[in-house]
This record gives structure tokens, sequence and C-alpha cells, in this order.
């Protein structure tokens, strides 16, 4: 039995630097790896926790399946799915619901963090971590390949999955555990190094975008707060320019040593170049694939990709949920 993978991305904007170097770039490379079998879909259930324009919505749900294949993602080798296409993610949900306390929603970061911008708070974004526990164990899934912020997520799932098998005293949910890469785990916003990189930043200038042209991904990396040092050192001191480093080093596959070698004596405008050169580098052959998924021509063939994958999912959270609708006490058609 080859070990299940599983993990999603919200349609809430275009992919940035942080989805890709802390999400998406593992998802690759583990596909190439033949004891795992991945899912990856799109989170659209999970994107409407925070207010979303429907126009831009449909348009960022495709856009986020073409963001995958062109960041690598194979879908002969993957099963690529929109979330709301299979019903059972949110039936699940509200079955996990009742054994899920509001004591540990309450705990939530991400919970806190987005309630603060939200001036009447949605239970659906309360309610988050329960759905993305129900992403994961329709499908039995061993590993879920995140970055940091969603460690707190898996850790509830964990718990709630325990929680169901030992109230009904049988092994209905396998336990999954985080994939996590450490050095990618945590991009941070180049205008607050102190907050993550989001693709929902009011402020533009905080994150990079998938699709930014070269001249943009410069001028937002030139932009991007420092210190005023001048010295290219690897310090928690040093936030800004820690996490340039860390940017460096994941997109040119340079130790941090090697960096600071090379970086020697040398300003922070001549480093921003370097970095935001190689990022540029980085995501160019990732756009030119995106722009010809894009066109008009290929349109069936992300929509079949879409349909297959949802096929392929549906079959197996169909029969995980009468599974648990049985151990439950409900009588299933
Ligand atoms: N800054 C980051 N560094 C490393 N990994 C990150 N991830 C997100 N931001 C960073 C990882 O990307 C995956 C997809 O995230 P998501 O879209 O489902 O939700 P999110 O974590 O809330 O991402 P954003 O970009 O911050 O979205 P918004 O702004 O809509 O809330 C996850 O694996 C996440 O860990």
């Amino acid at each position: 039995m080859k070990k299940q993978i599983i993990s999603g991305v919200q349609p809430s904007g275009i992919l940035t630097l942080g989805n890709y170097l802390g999400a998406l770039r593992n998802w690759v490379k583990i596909q190439d790896e033949e004891e795992y079998e991945c899912k990856f879909f799109v989170a659209d259930l999970h994107s409407i926790t925070v207010s979303q324009n429907p126009e831009n919505l449909r348009n960022n749900i495709k856009s986020i399946v073409m963001q995958y294949i062109a960041s690598g993602i194979d879908p002969e080798k993957n099963t690529i799915f929109i979330q709301s296409h299979v019903h059972e993610h949110s039936e699940l949900a509200w079955l996990l619901n009742n054994y899920t306390y509001i004591g540990e929603l309450n705990r939530m970061t991400q919970f806190k963090d987005k309630s603060k911008k939200q001036e009447n708070v949605k239970v659906g974004l309360f309610d988050y971590p329960v759905l993305m526990a129900a992403d994961i164990l329709l499908y039995d899934a061993d590993y879920v390949p995140v970055g940091e912020d969603q460690r707190q997520h898996l850790e509830i799932t964990r718990d709630i999955a325990q929680r169901f098998n030992s109230t009904y005293n049988k092994e209905i949910f396998k336990i999954p555990e985080a994939l996590i890469t450490k050095s990618t785990a945590r991009i941070m916003s180049l205008q607050d190094p102190t907050k993550k990189m989001s693709k929902s930043d009011e402020n533009k200038d905080g994150f990079i975008s998938l699709l930014d042209p070269r001249e943009v991904i410069e001028k937002k990396v030139k932009r991007a707060v420092t210190d005023s040092e001048n010295v290219i050192k690897y310090s928690d001191e040093k936030p800004g320019i820690k996490n340039l480093i860390n940017i460096y080093s994941a997109v040119t596959d340079k130790n941090i040593e090697e960096i600071e070698k090379e970086f020697e004596g040398v300003g922070y405008g001549k480093f921003k170049q370097a970095v935001a050169g190689a990022i540029a580098d980085t995501l160019e052959p990732i756009q030119a694939k995106y722009n010809e998924l894009a066109l008009p021509e290929n349109n069936e063939y992300i929509e079949n990709i879409c349909r297959k994958g949802a096929e392929v999912a549906q079959k197996i959270a169909k029969e995980k949920l009468k599974e648990v609708q049985e151990a439950i006490g409900f009588i299933t058609k």
C-alpha cells in the first residue's frame, strides 16, 4: 500500500512565493517518490471563510489548478480536484463538528489573527480547522505537506480523529502527520518580516506572486524592509535580511554560510538585486507554462483534469463517509 498524501491551497488570490516554497515545491518533490500517492485540491470551501468576490473566486479556482500544473504538479501522476466538487468534505465536516470542542477551536492562531479583520466574525472562519480535518481524514492520509502556519490545524485533526476512533472503539480514521520542510516553512512578508507572507495581504508589496513579472519582483524586493546595518548576516535580530537569505537559499539551493560569504562586504542594494534575479529566474518557467495553460484552447484540458480528479476522490470519500455514518449509528442508503 502506498502512503497517502493530501494537501490544498485556498483560491483566495494568486499563489505567493510563500505558498510555492512552503507547500507546492515540496509537493512536486514528493510526487516523484514511488511510495507516495498524492491528491492536491483547490480549497474553495475554505476560501469563503473570508469574503470573496464571485467573479474573482471563479477565476482564482481555475487559475490555482493551472498554477499547480505550471509549478510542476503532474496531473497524470496525481489526483487534482476542486474541493466543493466532492460534497463529502462538507458532510464529514458537519459530523466532525460534533467531536470537536469550542475550546480547542478558540485556541487556533489563524482564527485569532483572521477574526481581528472581520467586523462580524463568521462561524465558517471558526470552523475552518474542522473542515480541514475532514479534507484529510476522508482519504486516510498518512502525510500532509504544509507550511508551518498549518501545523496547529494538523494537530487538531489528529485530536479529532483519535477522539472519534476512541468513541467508537474502532480505527475508522488514520492519524495523519504533518510534513514540513523546515527551511521554507515560513516565508515572511517583505513589508513586515515578523508576519508570514500571505496572498490576501492588502499591502501588495508584502508578497511576491507566482505570476509577478521580473520588474515587479525587482521593485518589491528593493522595497523590502530590512535594517540599517548593511551587513548580510543570518540572525533573528535581522528578520528582514534573514527572510531574504532564506528565500535566496531556497531558490538557489545555496546554504546560509555560502550566501553570507558570497555577499561579504556587499551592501543591501546588490544583495537585493541578486535575490530578485534568482526569484525571477525560478518563476520564469512557471509563468511560461502558466501562460500556455491559460490559452482558451486549453480550457477543456483543465476542466477534464478537475472532473477526472473529482471522480477519483469522490469514490474514496464516499466509502469513508459511509463508514463514519455507520459507526455513528445512522442508517446508510
Ligand atoms: N508564508 C508562507 N510560508 C510558507 N508556507 C506558506 N503557506 C502559506 N503561506 C506560507 C502554505 O501554503 C499552503 C496553502 O495555504 P492556504 O492558501 O491554504 O492558506 P494560508 O496558509 O492561509 O495561505 P495564505 O497565502 O496566507 O492565504 P490567505 O492570505 O488567503 O490566508 C499551506 O500549506 C500553507 O502552510
